[in-house]
């Protein structure tokens, strides 16, 4: 679904740039029957794109090491190659209560009403990109215990199979109103971004 999404966007992007090549090269004679067509054609993408289909993505990063990620915690849990080793991992954890391969990019994210918010797991591993009211831990204990985020994000306790991005999966929102909006990650709770929306 996401593919297609982008797909689209895609498609819409070139139409604008189809259009306004052709308003430029326009003779004072009129467009020809082809032209017409034409426009008939990329009318619809380019209004999606008039629209405000103009998208944010964050890119969710993680450097783990297969190896010893799928030999603690299971085969097919790191699916990317070479990397943090999973001791390193929780070692780094420990110390500084997070770890930079972790993380969302960027961080701060300004927007307006109307266009797409876009998560895209560009990692490893499995995360999520979940809206929470106050940052706060996750579902792992031991990652909560390790970067002292006890409280849990209640929003964390709720995810649906489809809040999980697996790697290369992506999610997409529409961002309806304005405000400050919080993401984070209910694996990783270190993984966090915040959107600023402002009205249209
Ligand atoms: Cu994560």
């Amino acid at each position: 679904m996401s593919i297609r999404f982008h797909s689209l966007v895609i498609l819409a992007g070139a139409a604008v740039l189809f259009a306004g090549c052709e308003n430029n090269s326009s003779q004072p004679a009129g467009p020809s029957p082809v032209g017409n067509a034409q426009s008939a054609v990329l009318a619809e993408p380019a209004q999606l794109a008039a629209q405000g289909a103009s998208q944010h993505v964050v890119t969710l990063f993680d450097a783990c090491d297969p190896e010893t990620f799928n030999a603690a915690l299971g085969a097919g849990t790191c699916t990317r190659s070479g990397g943090v080793r999973f001791a390193t991992f929780l070692d780094q954890v420990g110390k500084h209560h997070s770890i930079g391969g972790w993380h969302f990019a960027p961080p701060e994210v300004t927007m307006r009403v109307g266009q797409m918010l876009v998560a895209e797991n560009h990692g490893g591993e499995t995360h999520t990109f979940t809206e929470v009211d106050k940052f706060g831990g996750g579902i792992v204990p031991l990652l909560n215990q390790l970067t002292g985020l006890t409280e849990v994000a209640p929003e964390c306790t709720q995810l649906k199979t489809k809040n999980f991005l697996a790697p290369g999966a992506s999610s997409s929102e529409e961002e309806k109103d304005a405000g400050v909006e919080k993401y984070q990650c209910c694996i990783h709770p270190w993984m966090r971004a915040e959107v600023r929306i402002t009205a249209k």
